[in-house]
Protein backbone atom coordinates (compact mmCIF):
# COMPACT_ATOMS: atom_id res chain seq x y z
CA UNK A 1 0.00 0.00 0.00
CA UNK A 2 0.99 3.18 -1.10
CA UNK A 3 1.12 6.56 1.07
CA UNK A 4 -1.72 6.71 4.15
CA UNK A 5 -2.72 10.34 4.89
CA UNK A 6 -4.18 11.01 8.43
CA UNK A 7 -6.63 13.99 8.67
CA UNK A 8 -7.82 15.26 12.03
CA UNK A 9 -10.70 17.51 13.01
CA UNK A 10 -10.84 19.01 16.30
CA UNK A 11 -12.99 22.07 18.06
CA UNK A 12 -14.85 22.12 20.75
CA UNK A 13 -18.04 19.93 21.73
CA UNK A 14 -20.72 20.22 19.55
CA UNK A 15 -18.85 22.90 16.75
CA UNK A 16 -19.72 20.32 14.27
CA UNK A 17 -17.06 17.69 13.77
CA UNK A 18 -18.66 14.64 13.74
CA UNK A 19 -21.01 16.17 11.48
CA UNK A 20 -18.20 17.70 9.53
CA UNK A 21 -15.91 14.54 9.19
CA UNK A 22 -19.18 11.88 8.56
CA UNK A 23 -20.88 14.07 6.00
CA UNK A 24 -17.21 14.15 4.02
CA UNK A 25 -17.05 10.63 4.99
CA UNK A 26 -20.55 9.79 3.65
CA UNK A 27 -20.56 11.77 0.70
CA UNK A 28 -16.70 10.27 -0.75
CA UNK A 29 -19.04 6.64 -0.21
CA UNK A 30 -21.65 7.51 -1.92
CA UNK A 31 -19.14 8.60 -4.73
CA UNK A 32 -16.73 6.25 -4.98
CA UNK A 33 -17.29 3.49 -2.06
CA UNK A 34 -15.55 2.89 1.03
CA UNK A 35 -12.47 1.01 -0.23
CA UNK A 36 -9.74 3.75 0.88
CA UNK A 37 -11.53 5.79 3.77
CA UNK A 38 -11.54 5.11 6.96
CA UNK A 39 -12.87 7.20 9.45
CA UNK A 40 -12.19 7.05 13.56
CA UNK A 41 -13.47 8.96 16.89
CA UNK A 42 -11.59 10.05 19.94
CA UNK A 43 -14.62 9.55 22.20
CA UNK A 44 -14.15 6.10 21.19
CA UNK A 45 -10.82 6.33 23.39
CA UNK A 46 -12.61 7.48 26.40
CA UNK A 47 -10.92 5.14 28.74
CA UNK A 48 -12.18 2.00 29.84
CA UNK A 49 -13.71 2.19 33.31
CA UNK A 50 -16.14 -0.63 33.62
CA UNK A 51 -13.66 -1.19 37.28
CA UNK A 52 -15.00 1.95 38.63
CA UNK A 53 -19.02 2.48 40.02
CA UNK A 54 -21.44 4.56 38.13
CA UNK A 55 -21.05 7.38 41.15
CA UNK A 56 -17.02 7.37 40.27
CA UNK A 57 -17.31 7.53 36.80
CA UNK A 58 -19.78 10.46 37.09
CA UNK A 59 -16.95 12.56 38.85
CA UNK A 60 -14.46 11.73 35.75
CA UNK A 61 -13.61 15.14 33.97
CA UNK A 62 -14.40 14.14 30.52
CA UNK A 63 -13.07 16.86 29.14
CA UNK A 64 -8.99 16.36 30.80
CA UNK A 65 -7.01 14.85 28.49
CA UNK A 66 -6.36 12.58 30.94
CA UNK A 67 -9.92 11.01 30.39
CA UNK A 68 -8.38 9.81 26.85
CA UNK A 69 -6.42 6.56 26.03
CA UNK A 70 -4.37 8.45 23.52
CA UNK A 71 -1.77 6.06 23.65
CA UNK A 72 -4.05 3.41 21.98
CA UNK A 73 -5.42 5.98 19.18
CA UNK A 74 -1.66 6.86 18.41
CA UNK A 75 -0.95 3.11 18.34
CA UNK A 76 -4.11 2.38 15.97
CA UNK A 77 -3.26 5.34 13.91
CA UNK A 78 0.33 3.68 13.62
CA UNK A 79 -0.80 0.37 12.86
CA UNK A 80 -3.28 1.68 9.78
CA UNK A 81 -0.29 3.65 8.40
CA UNK A 82 1.39 0.14 8.18
CA UNK A 83 -1.65 -1.70 6.86
CA UNK A 84 -3.37 -3.03 9.10
CA UNK A 85 -6.86 -3.05 10.96
CA UNK A 86 -7.62 -2.14 13.92
CA UNK A 87 -10.08 -2.80 16.50
CA UNK A 88 -11.65 0.36 17.51
CA UNK A 89 -13.87 0.73 20.86
CA UNK A 90 -16.96 1.81 21.66
CA UNK A 91 -17.83 3.98 23.99
CA UNK A 92 -21.22 4.45 25.96
CA UNK A 93 -22.09 8.33 27.22
CA UNK A 94 -24.83 7.02 29.32
CA UNK A 95 -22.94 4.28 31.35
CA UNK A 96 -19.38 6.28 31.11
CA UNK A 97 -17.33 3.32 29.74
CA UNK A 98 -16.54 1.00 27.00
CA UNK A 99 -19.23 -1.37 25.42
CA UNK A 100 -17.57 -5.05 24.79
CA UNK A 101 -17.79 -4.56 20.89
CA UNK A 102 -15.17 -2.95 19.11
CA UNK A 103 -15.55 -1.78 15.84
CA UNK A 104 -12.72 -3.03 12.89
CA UNK A 105 -11.48 -0.26 11.18
CA UNK A 106 -9.91 -1.62 8.38
CA UNK A 107 -6.80 0.45 6.46
CA UNK A 108 -7.44 2.87 3.78
CA UNK A 109 -5.35 5.54 2.03
CA UNK A 110 -6.96 8.32 4.34
CA UNK A 111 -7.59 8.28 7.48
CA UNK A 112 -9.89 11.14 8.88
CA UNK A 113 -10.01 11.26 12.83
CA UNK A 114 -12.06 14.11 14.89
CA UNK A 115 -12.18 14.82 18.32
CA UNK A 116 -11.84 17.78 21.01
CA UNK A 117 -8.21 16.86 22.37
CA UNK A 118 -7.16 15.75 19.02
CA UNK A 119 -4.00 18.92 18.42
CA UNK A 120 -3.72 19.44 22.47
CA UNK A 121 -0.84 16.57 22.48
CA UNK A 122 2.10 16.37 20.36
CA UNK A 123 2.15 12.96 20.42
CA UNK A 124 -0.67 13.45 18.27
CA UNK A 125 -0.02 15.79 16.37
CA UNK A 126 2.81 14.28 15.10
CA UNK A 127 0.57 11.63 13.33
CA UNK A 128 -1.32 14.49 11.36
CA UNK A 129 -0.58 15.38 7.49
CA UNK A 130 -3.45 17.60 7.75
CA UNK A 131 -5.08 19.24 10.49
CA UNK A 132 -8.60 21.29 10.52
CA UNK A 133 -10.28 22.94 13.52
CA UNK A 134 -13.49 23.61 13.90
CA UNK A 135 -14.20 27.81 14.72
CA UNK A 136 -17.89 27.23 15.43
CA UNK A 137 -19.05 30.38 18.15
CA UNK A 138 -19.16 29.15 21.33
CA UNK A 139 -23.08 29.94 21.83
CA UNK A 140 -23.76 28.02 19.41
CA UNK A 141 -22.24 25.07 20.62
CA UNK A 142 -23.60 25.42 24.02
CA UNK A 143 -26.90 25.54 21.91
CA UNK A 144 -26.23 22.38 20.07
CA UNK A 145 -25.10 20.67 23.17
CA UNK A 146 -28.03 21.11 25.17
CA UNK A 147 -30.35 20.06 22.60
CA UNK A 148 -28.11 16.74 21.90
CA UNK A 149 -26.98 15.60 25.03
CA UNK A 150 -30.69 15.45 26.64
CA UNK A 151 -32.09 13.83 23.33
CA UNK A 152 -29.04 11.52 22.09
CA UNK A 153 -26.39 11.33 26.02
CA UNK A 154 -29.50 10.72 28.37
CA UNK A 155 -28.70 14.09 30.31
CA UNK A 156 -31.67 16.75 32.15
CA UNK A 157 -30.75 20.25 30.86
CA UNK A 158 -29.53 20.93 34.86
CA UNK A 159 -26.88 18.49 34.24
CA UNK A 160 -25.53 19.99 31.13
CA UNK A 161 -25.48 23.10 32.59
CA UNK A 162 -23.53 22.28 35.25
CA UNK A 163 -20.87 20.26 33.01
CA UNK A 164 -20.76 22.64 30.79
CA UNK A 165 -19.80 25.57 33.94
CA UNK A 166 -17.53 22.81 35.62
CA UNK A 167 -15.49 21.46 32.94
CA UNK A 168 -16.36 21.65 29.29
CA UNK A 169 -16.09 25.55 29.39
CA UNK A 170 -12.59 26.01 31.33
CA UNK A 171 -11.54 23.29 29.02
CA UNK A 172 -11.96 24.82 26.06
CA UNK A 173 -9.84 28.33 26.94
CA UNK A 174 -7.21 26.07 28.90
CA UNK A 175 -6.86 23.12 25.92
CA UNK A 176 -8.95 23.63 22.80
CA UNK A 177 -8.67 27.24 21.96
CA UNK A 178 -4.86 27.19 22.36
CA UNK A 179 -4.62 24.12 19.85
CA UNK A 180 -5.72 26.03 17.06
CA UNK A 181 -2.86 27.83 16.78
CA UNK A 182 -1.65 23.87 15.10
CA UNK A 183 -4.66 23.64 12.78
CA UNK A 184 -3.86 23.92 8.85
CA UNK A 185 -7.13 25.30 8.27
CA UNK A 186 -9.52 26.77 10.11
CA UNK A 187 -13.78 26.33 9.61
CA UNK A 188 -16.19 28.42 10.75
CA UNK A 189 -19.65 27.18 10.99
CA UNK A 190 -18.75 23.59 11.51
CA UNK A 191 -20.96 20.46 9.77
CA UNK A 192 -22.92 22.99 8.07
CA UNK A 193 -20.04 24.39 5.94
CA UNK A 194 -20.63 23.49 2.64
CA UNK A 195 -17.21 24.90 0.86
CA UNK A 196 -15.03 23.76 3.39
CA UNK A 197 -16.43 20.23 3.36
CA UNK A 198 -16.41 20.35 -0.75
CA UNK A 199 -12.49 21.97 0.01
CA UNK A 200 -11.65 18.94 1.85
CA UNK A 201 -13.47 16.17 -0.10
CA UNK A 202 -11.74 17.39 -3.24
CA UNK A 203 -8.40 16.77 -1.62
CA UNK A 204 -8.90 13.53 -0.86
CA UNK A 205 -10.74 12.71 -4.23
CA UNK A 206 -7.15 13.59 -5.33
CA UNK A 207 -5.36 11.55 -2.94
CA UNK A 208 -6.91 8.71 -3.42
CA UNK A 209 -6.77 9.13 -7.24
CA UNK A 210 -2.57 8.97 -6.83
P1 LIG B 1 -18.15 15.83 21.52
N1 LIG B 1 -18.61 13.36 27.65
C1 LIG B 1 -19.59 13.16 28.59
O1 LIG B 1 -20.38 14.06 28.84
N2 LIG B 1 -19.66 11.94 29.20
C2 LIG B 1 -18.80 10.93 28.96
O2 LIG B 1 -18.92 9.84 29.53
C3 LIG B 1 -17.78 11.17 28.00
C4 LIG B 1 -17.73 12.38 27.38
C5 LIG B 1 -18.51 14.65 26.95
C6 LIG B 1 -17.25 15.36 27.34
C7 LIG B 1 -16.91 16.26 26.16
N3 LIG B 1 -17.46 16.04 28.49
O3 LIG B 1 -17.22 17.62 26.41
C8 LIG B 1 -17.76 15.71 25.03
N4 LIG B 1 -17.95 16.49 29.36
O4 LIG B 1 -18.38 14.52 25.55
C9 LIG B 1 -16.91 15.37 23.83
N5 LIG B 1 -18.23 17.08 30.32
O5 LIG B 1 -17.69 14.88 22.78
O6 LIG B 1 -16.94 16.45 20.95
O7 LIG B 1 -18.84 14.86 20.58
O8 LIG B 1 -19.02 16.89 22.08
MG1 LIG C 1 -18.92 14.39 18.28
Amino acid sequence: MGKTTIIAIAGASASGKSLFASTVYQELVAELGGQGIAILAEDSYYRDQSHLSFEQRQLTNYDHPSAFEHDLLVRHLELLRQGQSVEMPQYSYKTHTRLSDTIRVNPGKVIMVEGILLLTEPKLRTMFDISVFMDTPLDVCLLRRMLRDVEERGRTIQSVAEQYEETVRPAFFEFILPSKQFADLVVTRGGQNEIAIDLIKSKIRQLLAE
